[in-house]
């Protein structure tokens, strides 16, 4: 299981993946003409389903760190070579709040480390995992407490964490390019600060995240990385929400001793794929998007839920590489209705009540399911009804084939006093992105070329910012796919983003709030509006569906700060040969390029 990029390079007969702009071995990975070069999906074993409980991940538990943050044996240099900085601490800097003082900085130390996990039972599979579970350990986060999580990488391949969904530095964002080394560690700055709204100012409580989940981003592996298991649930809240908790109107989410809360259950969806001997099924040159033929929820195939006569806030999230889901609750075949509360992290103002739920790659969405009328022994079903052959698209719904991903068991009385969300609860008040702030206009074409993925018909490039936009502005973006026979879930970092149309017209409510993964399926034009603010530097945006990540689909933005003097915007770092870079402004370690020859030099 061991295999880094070099060594997968080799393995495909390149000497370099970024020395040549064809891509060769990425025409080899087209399905259609490697023919049967590809390994086939193997047999799933057999196990019985519905025989394991539903996992439900514990809390990564704060620490102190030491050497501390920021201080010179943890600083670039340092003997153990801690790499990241957080310039925006400093007083001095344009994107410091003032608020950033008053708290104490929340630490966590996680590392990437080797295991083994059980996705199917009684078959130990080797596996990747932070601290080595599968799921991650949940971070728990606050809007306005800093948190540092100092990351080591004990596997022998490069990595990068991604925050999905957070609002954050450059450098603490988990850009392909900015790796956690072998051996090495690194400090993810993580200040938690609302953006604040450009007309008023004030913090922008709109864009306050709940359900946020960390994965590996690294640079042609993130796809192989995250099969493996390396992701795992950021839960945030701010003052709003935890009202909503203390008023009883959601179910609180911590316990009182800052455990996950038994009625606030995340749900992480993959599907996974093992050979005779367990490992898993892994093919590099699959370009089309990995499909498993084992549906795991939290790390296991089909487990059960034993449920208390009372609501419960689901968050599901769908984990996998490239299967999408449509997620239902049956009892019998009698659909159970769902309260939607939030699409990607973001409350809505009110409950919307729907009957299924679309969960593209990378998505997000908490629910609210009311079991009290269903008497102790009933059991129901939480199923995916998307049919999927391949891992291009799926082929559609079909509710009378569905696929159970978990069995509900209800137990005991009906609750009293259960928490009152329903529809027409107020949840978290919308302040619309208006057309009226846009200052440009953009357009990205998501394209096929040479058997891989192009945004504007250009491959990824790290040295190369394919916009270049100063900090603090507001753009219209129209994502657009003109090919019909791929799906390619978009997701934006640095900042959400708000659907204004999809093929010119309005968005179902749900979709029309803020979210930062758009469901751009073939034939599809999705106009949204999405302001870029607060941070500095490159930030990467690209399909979902991981192979098609790791197979080039992916581009650049660079924000860029104003001169103070001339208020013109400064000039972009990234000027398309290589990177240049002022630490104290943007927080990018030198060392980062300097230390990345394959990418760098
Ligand atoms: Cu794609």
């Amino acid at each position: 299981m061991k295999q880094n990029r070099r060594q997968f390079i080799g393995q495909v007969g390149m000497a370099s993946i970024l020395a040549a702009e064809s891509f060769p071995f990425l025409r080899l990975a087209s399905k259609a003409q490697a023919g049967d070069l590809l390994p086939k999906l193997p047999t799933a074993p057999r196990y019985t389903p519905h025989s394991v409980p539903l996992p439900l991940p514990g809390r990564l538990a704060p620490t102190v760190l030491d050497p501390a943050p920021g201080s010179p044996a943890a600083s670039l240099g340092s003997a153990a070579v801690y790499h990241g900085i957080a310039p925006e601490y400093s007083r001095s800097h344009p994107a410091h709040k003032p608020y950033w003082d008053k708290s104490p900085e929340r630490h966590y130390e996680m590392a990437y480390e080797e295991s083994l996990h059980e996705w199917v039972p009684g078959i130990q599979t080797p596996a990747l995992g932070y601290n080595g579970l599968v799921p991650a350990a949940t971070i728990r986060l606050r809007v306005g407490e800093p948190a540092v999580v100092r990351v080591t990488n004990k596997v022998d391949i490069e990595a990068s964490v991604h925050l999905h969904g957070g609002h954050n530095p450059s450098h603490a964002d988990g850009h392909p390019c900015f790796y956690v080394f072998p051996g090495q560690s690194r400090d993810y700055y993580y200040p938690n600060v609302l953006p604040s709204h450009p007309v008023t100012g004030e913090a922008d409580f709109s864009h306050a995240n709940s359900t946020l989940w960390f994965h590996d981003h690294a640079n042609d592996v993130t796809a192989r990385n995250v099969i493996h298991g390396l992701a795992g649930f950021a839960l945030m809240t701010d003052d709003l929400e935890e009202k909503l908790f203390a008023d009883r109107i959601l179910p609180a989410l911590d316990t009182a001793d800052g455990q996950q809360s038994p009625y606030d259950v995340p749900m992480a969806f993959i599907d996974q794929a093992l050979n005779p001997d367990g490992t898993i099924f892994w093919d590099p040159l699959d370009a089309d998007g990995r499909l498993g033929n084992i549906l795991t929820v939290n790390g296991a195939a089909q487990p059960y839920f034993e449920v208390e006569r009372r609501k419960y806030r689901f968050r599901w999230l769908g984990c996998s590489l490239a299967r999408v889901y449509e997620l239902r609750i049956v009892r019998g075949s009698t659909d159970i209705p769902l309260l939607q509360i939030s699409n990607d992290g973001y409350l809505f103002p009110q409950p919307e009540l729907v009957s299924s739920v679309l969960l593209i790659p990378g998505k997000r969405a908490d629910v609210i399911v009311d079991f009290s009328k269903f008497e102790a022994g009933t059991k129901l079903y939480l199923q995916n009804i998307m049919q999927q052959s391949n891992g291009r698209k799926p082929d559609g719904i079909d509710p009378t084939q569905p696929m159970n991903l978990v069995e509900f068991r209800v137990k005991g009385q009906a609750v009293r006093n259960d928490v009152s969300v329903g529809l027409g609860s107020a949840l978290r008040p919308y302040i619309p992105i208006e057309a009226s702030e846009v200052t440009a206009t953009r357009r990205f074409d998501f394209n096929r070329s040479n058997g891989a993925w192009q945004i504007n018909g250009q491959f990824w490039s790290p040295f190369r910012s394919d916009a270049v936009i100063p900090s603090g502005t507001t753009e219209r973006w129209f994502l657009q796919n003109n090919a019909g026979g791929w799906w390619h879930p978009a997701h934006i970092h640095l900042e959400n983003h708000q659907i204004v149309s999809i093929n010119g017209v309005k968005p179902k409510k749900v979709w029309s709030y803020l979210c930062d993964t758009s469901p751009l399926e073939g034939n599809m034009v999705i106009e949204v509006l999405v302001r870029l603010r607060t941070f500095t530097g490159p930030f990467v945006f690209h399909c979902h569906n991981n192979n098609h990540e790791d197979m080039r689909m992916m581009s650049q933005i660079e924000t860029v700060p104003r001169n103070p003097v001339t208020g013109l915007p400064m000039p972009p770092m990234l000027n398309g040969k290589s990177f240049s870079v002022d630490p104290a402004v943007c927080g990018i370690p030198a060392r980062d390029i300097e230390a990345n020859p394959h990418l760098f030099h």
